[in-house]
C-alpha cells in the first residue's frame, strides 16, 4: 500500500516545545497515519550532517537528520532565511545572496534525498513542504525515484520582476516544475509563479495551469491552508475558564483587550502595528484607560542579524510607548517575548475585543483564522487585518489595513473598538462560515489529491473543499492525458 512521506524542515519529537513546526503539524493533523513517515531536521547541530534518529510522534513515525554547524548556516541560515524568505516577503533590500549559502542549501537537499532513497518505496507519495526543499523532487528524479511527488509553499511568492533578482531562480523555477503538484496559499502566489515560468523559462502553460516542462506536466493551484476550526473554537471556549485567561481579564478590569500574537520577524509589521497604537492614544484620547494591546510575539531565527535588529528596535519601541502614555495605574502596551501553549492563546483570543494582525507581508497568517475560531458567537470581538496577508482573500469581513501605514490601522483601531454589536455579530459569522468549511484537514485532502492525480482519496462531506480551484482541479484530472498512478 501506499504510504505518505512528509518531508519538512521542522518536525516534532516527543511534542518537545521548540521542536514543532508551528501551523504545520496542526493542519496535518488528519492525514498522519501510524504508517506515515515524517522526515526533517532534528534541530540538532552536531559535527556532521546526516546521523538519523527514528522517534515515535502522537500521528506518525518521524525520521530527522542531523545538521553540521556548517550546513545550518548556508541552508538554514544563509539561503533559506537570508535569501528565499525576503525575497519571497517583497523585501529586497534585505535580501543577501552568496554563492557559497546557495551550494550548502542544495548540499543538504541532496543530503536529504539521499536519505529519503534508503526508506522510500517505489509507489510512495512524497509531500514536501515549504522555501527549504525547492530542489527536492529534482533531487530524488536524479536517483530515479518515479513516484508522485508533491510541494507546498507556505510563504508568498514574489512576483517576476523582484522574483529576477534571485541569481539562481532560473535553476529553482524549473526545479518547482520537476514536481507532480505545486500547491500556494492564494490565486495571486499562483498567478506570480505561472508568470514566472512562462516569462523566464518560456514553458508553456495550459488553460487549466497545467505546466509543461521538458519532463513531466506539473500542475499548479492555490490552496489556501487552513486549521482545525471547530477544534480551536472548542478548545477557546474551554480555555476561557482557565487560570490564564481568568488572570488576564481581572488585570483588564473593564478595559478593552486589544490582542497580537505573532513570531518575532520583520515580516510581521510589528513596528508599524506598535505606532499604530501610539498613533490611535493620541488620536483618539478617548482610548486612554480603556484600552490595553498585549502582543505575545516569541523570539525566533535570533542567529539572523535582521531578527536581532527587529528585536532591539521593538524594545525601544515599547519603551518610548508606555513612557509617552502610561499612568500609575495603566500600562498601554504589554509585550511578551515567550512563547505560550496553544490552548492559553486560544483563551487570550476569545477575551479580546480586537484581534491585530497587520504582517507586511504574509503567506496565509493563521493566528488571524484562530482569532475568528476563538470568539463567542454572541459577543465576537473584531478583527484588524492586513490586505497582504493571504488570509485577506478569505476573510472579507475583517476590517482590511494597509499595515505600512500607522494612521490607517490606528482608525480601523478606533473603529473596532466602537462597533455596534449587531455589525460585529454579522462580519464574525460570515467570516467563521468561510473558515469552517475551508478546514486544514481540507486543505491536505486536496494538495494529495492533487499530488496523487486521485480523485478516489475519501474526503467526507463535512470537510469537502470549497474553493474554487476544486472543480478546476476535478476537471484538470479528467483531461489529464498522461498516465496517471494508480489511486491510493
Ligand atoms: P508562520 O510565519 O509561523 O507560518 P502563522 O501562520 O501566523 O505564521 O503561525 C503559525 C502558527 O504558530 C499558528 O498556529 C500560531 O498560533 C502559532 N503561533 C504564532 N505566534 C505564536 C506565539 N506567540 N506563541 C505560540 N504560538 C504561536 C508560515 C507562513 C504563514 C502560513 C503558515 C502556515 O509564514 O503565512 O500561514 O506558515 O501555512
Amino acid at each position: 500500500m501506499a504510504r505518505l512521506v512528509i518531508v519538512s524542515n521542522r518536525v516534532t519529537i516527543g511534542g518537545k516545545k521548540g521542536q514543532a513546526p508551528g501551523g504545520l503539524a496542526t493542519a496535518l493533523k488528519d492525514v498522519l497515519t501510524p504508517e506515515t513517515i515524517w522526515f526533517g531536521w532534528s534541530g540538532r547541530r552536531t559535527e556532521q550532517s546526516g546521523r538519523l534518529t527514528q522517534h515515535n510522534s502522537d500521528g506518525a513515525q518521524i525520521i530527522a537528520m542531523d545538521l553540521s554547524e556548517e550546513d545550518y548556516k548556508k541552508f538554514y541560515i544563509g539561503f533559506a532565511n537570508r535569501t528565499l524568505w525576503p525575497l519571497m516577503h517583497y523585501r529586497p533590500g534585505l535580501l543577501q545572496f552568496d554563492r557559497s549559502d546557495y551550494d550548502g542549501y542544495l548540499k543538504v537537499n541532496h543530503r536529504f534525498a539521499d536519505a529519503l532513497m534508503s526508506i522510500l518505496q517505489p509507489d510512495d507519495i512524497v509531500w514536501v513542504h515549504d522555501y527549504h526543499f525547492i530542489p527536492l523532487a529534482a533531487c530524488l528524479r536524479q536517483r530515479n525515484f518515479a513516484g508522485r511527488i508533491g510541494f507546498y509553499l507556505h510563504i508568498p511568492f514574489a512576483p517576476p520582476a523582484l522574483f529576477a533578482v534571485l541569481p539562481p531562480g532560473r535553476a529553482l523555477l524549473s526545479a518547482l516544475c520537476e514536481y507532480d503538484h505545486v500547491g500556494f496559499q492564494t490565486e495571486a502566489d499562483l498567478h506570480h509563479f505561472r508568470s514566472c515560468v512562462r516569462d523566464i523559462l518560456n514553458y508553456s502553460i495550459n488553460k487549466d495551469g497545467v505546466i509543461f516542462g521538458p519532463n513531466r506536466p506539473c500542475i499548479s493551484s492555490a490552496i489556501p491552508v487552513g486549521i482545525d476550526t471547530e477544534g480551536f473554537a472548542h478548545m477557546a471556549a474551554e480555555a476561557e475558564h482557565q487560570a490564564e485567561a481568568e488572570r488576564l481579564r481581572e488585570s483588564m478590569g473593564s478595559k478593552a483587550l486589544i490582542l497580537g500574537v505573532d513570531r518575532l520577524d520583520y515580516s510581521k509589521g510589528l513596528p508599524q502595528r506598535f505606532s499604530a497604537y501610539g498613533r490611535l492614544l493620541e488620536k483618539h484620547p478617548e482610548h486612554r484607560q480603556q484600552v490595553s494591546l498585549l502582543q505575545i510575539a516569541p523570539k525566533s531565527r535570533d542567529d539572523v542579524k535582521e531578527y536581532r535588529d527587529i528585536k532591539r528596535q521593538l524594545d525601544q519601541l515599547v519603551g518610548q510607548i508606555n513612557g509617552q502614555h502610561a499612568d500609575f495605574d495603566w500600562v498601554p502596551l504589554r509585550y511578551i517575548t515567550r512563547d505560550m501553549p496553544r490552548m492559553v492563546l486560544a483563551g487570550f483570543h476569545r477575551i479580546a475585543r480586537v484581534g491585530l494582525v497587520t504582517p507586511l507581508r504574509d503567506g496565509m497568517n493563521l493566528v488571524a483564522k484562530e482569532f475568528v475560531a476563538a470568539q463567542d458567537p454572541n459577543d465576537p470581538g473584531v478583527l484588524v487585518l492586513s490586505r497582504f496577508a493571504g488570509a485577506a482573500a478569505e476573510l472579507q469581513d475583517a476590517l482590511l489595513i494597509n499595515p505600512f501605514d500607522p494612521d490607517e490601522i490606528a482608525d480601523a483601531l478606533h473603529v473596532a473598538l466602537t462597533m455596534s454589536l449587531s455589525e460585529r455579530q454579522a462580519r464574525w459569522r460570515r467570516m467563521y462560515e468561510t473558515i469552517r468549511r475551508n478546514t486544514a484537514s481540507a486543505w491536505a485532502q486536496t494538495c494529495l489529491q492533487a499530488a496523487t492525480g486521485s480523485r478516489r482519496l475519501t474526503i467526507s462531506p463535512a470537510s469537502r473543499y470549497h474553493w474554487q480551484t476544486d472543480q478546476r482541479l476535478e476537471a484538470q484530472n479528467e483531461e489529464t492525458t498522461w498516465p496517471v498512478r494508480p489511486a491510493v
